[in-house]
């Protein structure tokens, strides 16, 4: 590790001079909020050389270069990471010691930059850092919400959503680059033009405007001089009182183009694989891809003359569909601002556009309202209309006759605009992010589109960075790793193969769950810091944080947790050692099922905490505004992952590598990466259980699932869905899950009873937990277990995962920076 990034003396008195330059204060006056700022200035400084020195690079070598486009980035904190990927945390930390700091508070007064939901965006992030550590050339492309994800608390059990100001005290990792700014357009009519060469264009006026400004914010490689960059798009109005006389009309369109521009980037919609269908929504998404667009065109257009070169250098990468209107835009601007014929533009479009899949939920596929669509994007509608025209003319050709073929396909049907098929007929990419995933799309969900376009379908199953979620996240184990097979996993997470022997180590086991338990010490104070519970260190830390979705199933878990307080009532002497069950999860703000699912745990915890004649061998714990900074600590303390969803429903999952990376045991289905897992780390060191995706799938097909039947027949089962409603865990409201109970055992409004085949699944999750009850006793086994799953993590580094885009789909050229240039 190069460890003269930063020079102890010269970076204390930096961060000195940046506190008198910020805030004319000295390091005595200065709040932490003040401190944070000046120490994050010092490190941006030092990113910057960097950074310039990325892109006179990029100049001068002209690399490839992949734009992904995504409504999200989850990015979590950057100062750490930075430091992490600068190989200067543990000097920057030693220094701010000396001046009696303390890194990690510093770093807490940090605001998460949550422009994301969850995996989407958070993938996104892990794309980012492995791009840059990998020396490729990239751009994130997204918008600068003023809000991003809200803030969660908790009263009196329920969720409240508050808004979260991210910006408030000014973020020191962006910068604002006006002089990069671009137009996008809104609304207005088009009308066809005739040159006197009996030429015809299109002409789009009556529009409204907002001038798109971007903030980028460096992605830092490790310990490679790399700095990419992340673009997000802040909207302004156009200087219209500028144009023309104060006449009523101008007025009001002032007005309206300033509501425009203020609205646009206002707020990320808080939805987890499901879309509201808001018309601000379709804004948001062709004002962050027009802008982008025309930053990677004006980019190219520096080192090219002839724009049909461009998919030689330039690739842009659609992150689920949300960013599809880039076909018809790109489109749009070759046959309108180029002067293409349409031929030569699709070539260069469909060249130049993939596409990855993250969800079959089919209530996350983007259906636009034609009528919507044609009034907010009249000539971009066009276009899509003649992509239709010609797609369903290749499906004529392809499957001639075949009507049911073109109405299941087409781009254009039934009113609505369906992004996913614009995508694919477009997309030369089209790609999984998990074996089972991808499988069940060629082979069910996009069928059709597989049957006709194989070669452009493959998987890229999904990774994660271990800078963030071992190197920062678990420093403890990090060195643990470190001192066993070298430092070489930062960048290469196979290496971590090497642990393999020591598994069988009594010494290291020993070690390795010493670490674990200090982890678990840190965020049990984290728990009676912030929720006021106590909890046993010695017990086994159970743990379920993702998105709360009915599929994802935390109602399996609070379920069994209901079942195992039941037995122990019933049975105080019965085998069991001490678990705490830990939730953190956010729901959607209208997602009824969801958050009365968070206050049943809240419920359950209350019932169970306090109750004497369980003489807290079960605790039960929801951490509230679950999120990428406290998740770091929650992996590192881990025990037990739940990775419970439905099989075929969870699309790859990654969080589930996070725990592992860790060192914790999955439970889980066959579901998403899961699979991989498995076939990875090995049946003897993983819990199975629950039906296979086929099953699922066959049941769904059927219809011949009888939830009502378990529940009849099922005595343990029964007596936990009564107490649903029965008052046991909301004593002052009986009817209050009464939805939940429903929603396990009778159709409704289209609803089936128990979509999610929990109560099918629940014995088979139960003995897999009774499995994992003995086998803790069983100090190392388990030891050797939790071992073997770190030193099998290594395919699902994002490492890994870009590497397979960059040869399959982008093939990006490396760059070298070098530090002498500048
Ligand atoms: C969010 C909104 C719309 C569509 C999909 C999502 C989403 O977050 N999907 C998730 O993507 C992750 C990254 O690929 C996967 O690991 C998750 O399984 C998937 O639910």
């Amino acid at each position: 590790m190069r460890s003269n990034v930063f020079n102890k003396k010269e970076f204390v008195s930096n961060v000195k001079d940046n506190l008198k330059n910020l805030y004319r204060k000295t390091l005595d006056e200065a709040n932490q909020q003040e401190i944070f700022q000046a120490v994050s200035t010092t490190v941006k400084d030092e990113i910057m050389d960097r950074w310039l020195a990325t892109q006179q690079t990029f100049e001068k070598d002209d690399p490839k270069t992949v734009y992904y486009m995504s409504m999200e980035f989850l990015m979590g904190r950057a100062l750490g990471n930075n430091l992490i990927n600068l190989c200067a945390y543990k000097e920057v930390k030693e220094a701010l010691e000396e001046l009696g700091l303390d890194l990690s508070v510093i770093e807490d007064q940090e605001p998460d930059p949550a422009l994301g939901n969850g995996g989407l965006g958070r993938l996104a992030a892990c794309f980012m850092d492995s791009l840059a550590t990998l020396g490729y050339a990239a751009y994130g492309c997204g918008i600068r919400y003023r809000y991003g994800m809200f803030k969660q608390k908790i009263s009196d059990g329920f969720q409240v959503e508050v808004p979260d100001n991210w910006l408030k005290d000014g973020y020191p990792f962006e910068l604002r680059r006006p002089e990069y700014c671009y137009e996008v357009r809104f609304g207005g009519n088009v009308r066809p033009e005739y040159g006197e060469d009996g030429s015809m264009k299109f002409v789009h006026e009556n529009y409204q405007s907002v001038l798109a400004i971007p903030y980028d914010m460096p992605i830092v490689g490790y310990d490679n001089n790399v700095v990419d960059t992340l673009i997000t798009w802040d909207a302004q109005a156009k200087e219209v009182f500028e144009l023309d006389s104060f006449d009523k009309g101008n007025y009001e369109q002032a007005v309206a183009q300033e509501n425009l521009a203020r609205n646009l980037v206002e707020v990320l919609y808080p939805n987890d694989n499901h879309v509201a269908g808001k018309e601000l929504r379709l804004k948001q998404q062709y004002f962050f891809v027009s802008a982008s667009i025309q930053r990677a065109l004006a980019r190219f257009k520096k080192h090219h003359d002839d724009i049909h070169d461009l998919p030689e250098k330039v690739v842009f990468q659609m992150n689920d569909t949300h960013p599809t209107v880039a076909v018809a835009e790109l489109m749009r601007i070759l046959v309108d601002e180029e002067g293409l014929g349409w031929d030569d533009a699709w070539n260069i479009t469909t060249h130049c556009v993939a596409y990855t899949n993250h969800t079959i939920m089919s209530e996350a596929l983007e259906k636009w309202p034609i009528e919507i669509f044609q009034r907010l994007l009249p000539r971009v509608y066009q276009i899509v209309d003649e992509i239709n025209r010609r797609f369903l003319i290749e499906i004529e050709n392809r499957y001639p006759g075949n009507e049911y073929k073109k109405q299941k396909m087409a781009i254009l049907w039934d009113g609505q605009v369906k992004m996913a098929h614009l995508a694919i007929a477009a997309g030369f990419s089209v790609n999984g992010v998990a074996k089972l995933h991808t499988e069940i799309l060629m082979n069910q969900e996009l069928k059709d589109f597989y049957d006709m376009y194989p070669q452009k379908f493959n998987n890229k199953t999904n990774g994660i960075t271990q800078r963030r979620f071992l190197a920062h996240a678990n420093p403890l184990l990090a060195d643990w790793v470190t001192k066993h097979v070298g430092k070489g996993w930062i960048t290469d997470l196979s290496q971590v193969a090497k642990l393999a022997p020591y598994a069988e180590d009594p010494k290291e086991q020993q070690e390795f769950m010493e670490i674990k338990r200090k982890n678990k010490i840190r965020l049990a104070k984290y728990i009676k810091e912030h929720n006021g519970i106590e909890v046993n260190p010695d017990s086994i830390f159970d743990v379920q944080v993702k998105r709360l979705h009915e599929y994802k199933r935390q109602l399996l878990n609070i379920l069994h947790v209901m079942y195992l307080y039941n037995q122990l009532k019933s049975n105080p002497n019965m085998d069991f050692y001490p678990r705490t069950f830990i939730f953190g999860a956010k729901a959607a703000a209208g997602y009824r099922n969801a958050k009365l699912t968070i206050k049943l745990i809240n419920n359950v915890a209350e019932v169970i905490n306090h109750d004497p004649d369980i003489q807290g061998k079960i605790k039960v714990v929801f951490i509230e505004d679950y999120r990428v900074s406290n998740a770091e600590w929650i992996f590192a303390a881990a025990d037990v992952s739940e990775q419970i969803s439905t099989a075929s429903k969870e699309a790859s999952g990654t969080g589930n590598m996070k725990f592992m990376l860790n060192g914790a045991l999955t439970l889980g289905t066959m579901d998403g990466a899961n699979v991989e897992m498995y076939d990875e780390v090995g049946a003897d060191n993983i819990f199975i259980f629950g039906m296979s995706a086929e099953e699922v799938i066959a049941h769904e097909q059927h219809k011949d699932y009888n939830p009502m039947e378990i529940y009849n027949n099922d005595p343990d089962i029964h007596k936990v869905l009564n107490q649903l409603i029965d008052g046991t865990f909301s004593a002052n409201d009986k009817e209050l899950f009464r939805d939940l109970y429903n929603s396990l055992l009778s159709n409704q409004g289209g609803k089936i009873a128990d979509r999610y085949f929990i109560l099918a699944d629940f014995r088979s999750y139960a003995n897999e937990q009774q499995k994992i009850n003995s086998y803790y006793r069983n100090r190392k086994a388990w030891a050797k277990s939790a071992i073997l799953n770190v030193a099998h993590v290594g395919k699902f580094s994002s490492d890994r995962t870009i590497q397979e885009y960059v040869d399959d789909i982008w093939h990006l050229d490396k760059i070298t920076v070098k530090m002498d240039r500048i």
